[in-house]
């Protein structure tokens, strides 16, 4: 009786990993970091996986559309901009209120973000250009570059697969 019990523990735990090893094999790695950071900036950047790292990096709790809870690392998209030269805090009024940011993914999805979202000098609320997910690399679908909005009550502006960061002038 007891053998049986092992027998069918022992396969039980066979089928598990075997579960998990093709859940693992079928994600493709993402391809490696290119960001371009273009339009209304004073410089203009094509930033790797290299530079992003010399940038400060935050860590989210955020639930995904999933529902389900995750912890998001990178780095706050503000700072990401800064380092292009957009003008924040004191800075981010009058004209530069007409300003926005457009991310553009791979896919050809795009959002729009007022930079006022993205200020510590107006909000609390971080939006971040996310390289992991619970402390992983993402994958193809989902990387290698995320933007993840917290406490917004839909993730479409969840962009994944970011390739680029556009400042705009509304007309
Ligand atoms: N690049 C890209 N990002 C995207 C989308 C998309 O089609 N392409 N869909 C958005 C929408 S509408 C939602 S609801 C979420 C879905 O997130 P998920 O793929 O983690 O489920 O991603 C957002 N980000
Ligand atoms: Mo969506």
């Amino acid at each position: 009786m007891n053998r049986r019990r092992e027998a069918c523990f022992a396969l039980c735990l066979c089928l598990l990993l075997a579960a998990v090893a093709s859940a693992q094999t079928t994600q493709t790695a993402a391809p490696a970091v290119s960001l371009s950071v273009s339009g209304e900036v004073e410089k203009p950047l094509k930033l790797t996986a290299a530079d992003l790292a010399k940038l400060p990096q935050r860590s989210i709790r955020a639930k995904g559309h999933d529902g389900k809870e995750a912890e998001f690392t990178g780095v706050p998209l503000v700072e990401v901009l800064k380092l292009a030269g957009v003008k924040f805090g004191e800075d981010l009024r009058g004209k530069n209120l007409a300003l926005y940011l457009l991310v553009e993914a791979a896919d050809g999805y795009r959002a729009v973000y007022a930079l006022p979202e993205l200020d510590p000098a107006y909000t609390d609320k971080v939006i971040l250009l996310a390289d992991k997910r619970d402390s992983k690399p993402m994958d193809a679908k989902e990387g290698p570059l995320r933007i993840v909005v917290p406490d917004e009550k839909r993730q479409a502006r969840w962009v994944r697969q970011v390739t680029g960061l556009v400042i705009k002038r509304a007309p």
